[in-house]
């Protein structure tokens, strides 16, 4: 399988991130990426490229340009107020903040800013996190590229990753959403319906939000329930969709706990819940935070789960822009990617 990869994540990278008050050594890390590259390298199957360039155009089809420009200058900006720590908010701008005092204003000092656009304290920013958020878009972009071109399916391994950011806020180890921009430009290619498969196993509430209201970008997702976890505020069953976009939303909350033959059943379901609604491709969201060793999920997926993923997936029919999400215990990761894989090209075609 083609493979899109960029060593640019390496310049994204902190030591602390602030979980529940308390600094805690990062989780989203770049040997996360490093260990799905070394993974996918050392099976000898699949064919690695860089990425190409695809602009601005695409993250502003999905983004608010007063966000990219925050995410392209707050490192300069913080920098020049003398802080040199990674920009993690003091402040965070609650949607009850002016009730009844009009509209808020993005704050002009850049310790007021992030708090603007970032939702949480587990995001940090430091000088190579527009570098690698905008090889990450590029990255996504390259594998939809290859698909679009007539590929079976592509693999592209984002970090960081993307499905908690929305038009005009991020956080979530997340700045831009990948798998947005992706689905958004295959829309306008051409590709006609595009569906996104969310498997992350945390709700994609960026990804979500930017297709509430869209029939032509239908958004399935399998996920911790948020009654009892991050990001807490969206992810419940009778979230639908809203507008013209009304049932093109399914969200399938989680138990802590479901394993593989629990976790397929429900997968088999929002699939052909999908694949009703999609002209030719899926952008799958691959989270391996549903691993039964992963610290932030309460799942417990194995790796031979993970192989039955893919082949079910797969089996769709549909072609496919797998893009990497979260999954952060190391030291299966790679495994893990590479059995999902393995899991669709068992089906495809080791071509795919
Ligand atoms: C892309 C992605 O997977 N982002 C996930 C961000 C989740 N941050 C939540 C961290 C909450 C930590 N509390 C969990 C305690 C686990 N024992
Ligand atoms: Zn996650």
């Amino acid at each position: 399988m083609l493979i899109v990869h960029s060593p640019a994540h390496h310049g994204h990278a902190y030591d602390v991130e602030i979980q529940h008050g308390q600094a805690v050594p990062a989780l989203e890390v770049p040997a996360r990426a490093q260990a799905i590259h070394d993974a996918l390298v050392a099976t000898g199957r699949h064919t690695l490229t860089p990425p190409g360039t695809h602009g601005m155009a695409p993250l502003e089809a999905v983004h608010d340009a007063a966000m990219l420009r925050y995410l392209e200058t707050c490192w300069t900006d913080w920098v020049a107020s003398g802080r040199t720590t990674p920009i993690v908010p003091e402040t965070v701008l609650l949607h009850t903040y002016r009730d009844g005092m009009g509209e808020v204003r993005e704050p002009r000092t850049p310790a007021g800013r992030i708090g603007y656009w970032c939702f949480d304290t587990e995001s940090p920013i430091v000088e190579g996190t527009w570098q690698a958020t905008r090889e990450a878009a590029d990255i996504a972009l390259t594998a939809a590229s290859a698909v679009l071109e007539g590929a079976v399916a592509a693999y592209g391994l984002c970090r960081p990753p993307g499905h908690h950011a929305a038009r005009r806020m991020f956080g979530g180890y997340c700045y831009v959403n990948n798998a947005a921009i992706v689905a958004a430009w295959l829309v306008g290619q051409g590709a006609g319906r595009v569906g996104i498969l969310d498997v992350d196993f945390h709700h994609g509430n960026g990804t979500q939000q930017l297709f509430w209201e869209r029939a032509d970008v239908p958004y399935a997702s399998l996920h911790g329930d948020p009654d009892r976890v991050y990001p807490y505020f969206s992810g419940h069953a009778d979230e639908r969709g809203g507008g013209a976009g009304t049932g093109f939303t399914l969200n399938v909350p989680l138990p802590a706990g479901t394993s593989d033959d629990g976790y397929l059943r429900e997968l088999a379901r929002a699939v052909d819940w999908l694949d009703s609604r999609t002209d030719d491709i899926i952008v799958v969201s691959l989270g391996i935070d549903t691993y039964e060793r992963d610290q932030l999920g309460d799942l417990a997926l194995t790796t031979e789960g993970y192989r039955r993923c893919g082949e079910l997936v797969a089996h769709s029919g549909r072609r496919l822009v797998v893009l990497q999400e979260g999954g952060y215990f190391v030291p299966a990761l790679g495994d893990n990617v590479v059995a999902w894989l393995d899991g669709v090209e068992s089906v495809a075609g080791a071509g795919a």
